[in-house]
């Protein structure tokens, strides 16, 4: 993601929208898993399927298998104010109305207002998401950031612990709200994670997705990112312009003379260029790279190192 407007954005959302459909899409629960930065979709019982393991249309079914899949939220957008990627900060799920009796402020937004309430935690007119049920409450005060997220404050909370009408869902993963810079240069990253022949029914067991989840980040943090090194804010130095379109500089004067190496990776980890510094600037010119993102890492002479995206136009 690559701002290019002018003006800071002060109240930006991120959101991941999905609409799983489990095998057959009309007999799928969806759940969240805060602590965890994910939210997965599982099969409203044991046979995916309508009428035994048929589905309407023809659609393909997993039949007495059905897996798990989830979706977890690797690298969020960076938040200026904390200096850290944002979590998912809330979970929200809503029904298609054409599929069982679902209520209407719970079905498809078809305005921009109702697209940003459920990017934000609400149902599509506004209702703050609130415990038990289907999380529609007009009235109640139990409020929560994520729905059906197992244990709550509140309780035990999920699709299939409430019975709820099987349904096709849909489903966000938000983030935010956060300032969005001029110039940022931001990714979001997740993972999609596939538990075969895994519905428990009604998810009464979350080990698998635990395991699985603390199996996915600790790959991608120590295998693809790496986080080995220790981190300063990224603001104590300057990388002006990026994008680069002809020629970047990296300022490094509010370190002094502390900077001894620069590196710049390819978004898949590959070493691309490494530059040893011995002034209070670097100036990298566009000749030098092909277009993409890279990553760069920053590394003082203690080891301290300052990492970000770099993105070459
Ligand atoms: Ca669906
Ligand atoms: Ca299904």
């Amino acid at each position: 993601m690559i701002y290019l407007g002018q003006e800071t954005l002060s109240d930006t959302r991120v959101s991941l929208w999905i609409d799983p459909d489990l095998g057959c899409y009309t007999d799928d629960f969806v759940g969240s898993m805060p602590e965890h930065n994910l939210a997965y979709v599982y099969n409203a019982d044991a046979v995916d399927g309508e009428n035994g393991c048929d589905c309407s249309f023809g659609i393909p079914t997993y039949c007495e298998a059905p897996p798990t899949i989830a979706f977890k939220l690797l690298d969020g957008v960076f938040d200026p104010a904390t200096l850290e990627n944002k979590r998912m900060t809330s979970f929200m799920t809503y029904n298609n109305a054409g599929i069982g009796n679902s209520q209407p402020g719970t079905t498809d937004p078809s305005t921009e207002i109702e697209v940003q309430n459920y990017m934000s935690g609400k149902w599509r007119d506004g209702t703050p998401l609130t415990f038990g049920g289907t999380g529609y409450n007009p009235g109640s005060e139990d409020y929560l950031d994520f729905a059906f997220s197992g244990a709550s404050s509140f309780g035990d909370w999920t699709m299939c612990g409430e019975q709820l009408e099987p349904t096709d869902t849909r489903m966000l993963i938000n983030s935010g709200p956060y300032e969005l810079q001029p110039g940022a240069v931001d990714e979001f990253v997740f993972a999609i994670i596939g538990i075969p022949d895994y519905i428990e029914p009604c998810i009464s067991d979350t080990t698998p997705l635990t395991f699985a989840s603390n199996y996915v980040e600790a790959f991608y943090f120590n295998e693809v990112v790496g986080t080995k090194e220790t981190y300063l804010p990224n603001q104590t130095i300057s990388v002006f312009p990026n994008p680069m379109t002809e020629q970047t500089t990296f300022d490094f004067e509010e370190l002094g003379g502390q900077i001894n190496k620069v590196e710049l990776y390819t978004i898949d980890g590959k070493l691309a260029k490494e530059y040893n510094i011995i002034d209070e600037k670097l100036i990298i010119s566009k000749s030098d790279l092909n277009e993409g993102m890279y990553f760069y890492k920053v590394f003082t002479k203690n080891q301290k190192l300052i990492s970000g995206k770099l993105m070459v136009l």
